[in-house]
């Protein structure tokens, strides 16, 4: 496992939730994070077929365009009753509206119906590449169940419809300290710090 030796990454993401939680995640470890929007880096096409294989992407190509370590995040929400739709197409499914998230939760609640399982969970993959290629790959996940209504306003994406198991409060109702100890993303880069930090 190849240690982070450099005390400067940037982090493979536009998605600005993404990059607010890493960045509270990481204050700790005393490394400096650039955004890719402070470098103003380019948006390569996410062609993976998983989490890993997308994040993979998007770190390699960070990661040669700054020409230092970056670490990318492709993460998503997996409905059980709905084959662990949208997974990987969480971000597209709310397209064509691109401002707010409310599209893509109406759109996943219609999906679902009447359907009684509302089990679901988060996955992350976190990536760190270096510019000459090298990565090593983590993942997180928390399981929970969906809510509709959807509730409060912290968080972004889905948070205010899904429900960690053990609370009754959804990820966009909770503190942003009680989702960064228990989200998929809070795990993956748990693992990423232990291992390489
Ligand atoms: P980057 O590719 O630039 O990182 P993105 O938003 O396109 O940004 P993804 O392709 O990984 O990122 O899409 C993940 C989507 O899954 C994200 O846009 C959210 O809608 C959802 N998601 C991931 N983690 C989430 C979380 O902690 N809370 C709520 N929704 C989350």
């Amino acid at each position: 496992m190849r240690k982070l030796i450099e005390k400067q990454i940037v982090l493979a993401t536009h998605n600005i939730g993404k990059v607010k939680e890493m960045q509270t995640i990481l204050a700790p470890f005393g490394v400096t994070v650039l955004s890719a929007d402070d470098l103003k880096l380019s948006e390569p096409e996410e062609n993976g077929k998983t989490f890993i294989e997308n994040a993979r992407i998007k770190a390699v190509s960070a990661a040669k365009e700054a020409n230092m370590p970056a670490l990318a995040d492709d993460s998503g929400l997996c409905v059980h009753a709905l084959d662990n739709r949208p997974g990987i197409y969480s971000a597209r499914y709310n397209e064509p509206k691109k401002n707010g998230f409310m599209y893509a939760m109406e759109r996943l609640n219609a999906e679902l119906g009447d359907t009684k399982d509302r089990s679901a969970h988060f996955s992350c993959a976190v990536v760190i590449a270096w510019p000459d290629g090298d990565t090593e790959e983590f993942e997180g996940r928390v399981d929970g169940r969906l809510c509709w209504p959807a509730k409060g306003k912290n968080g972004f994406g889905y948070d205010p419809m899904f429900v960690p198991d053990g609370f009754d409060l959804s990820f966009a109702e909770l503190p942003a300290e009680e989702k960064n100890k228990i989200s998929h993303r809070a795990r993956a880069l748990k693992k990423f710090t232990d291992t390489c930090l």
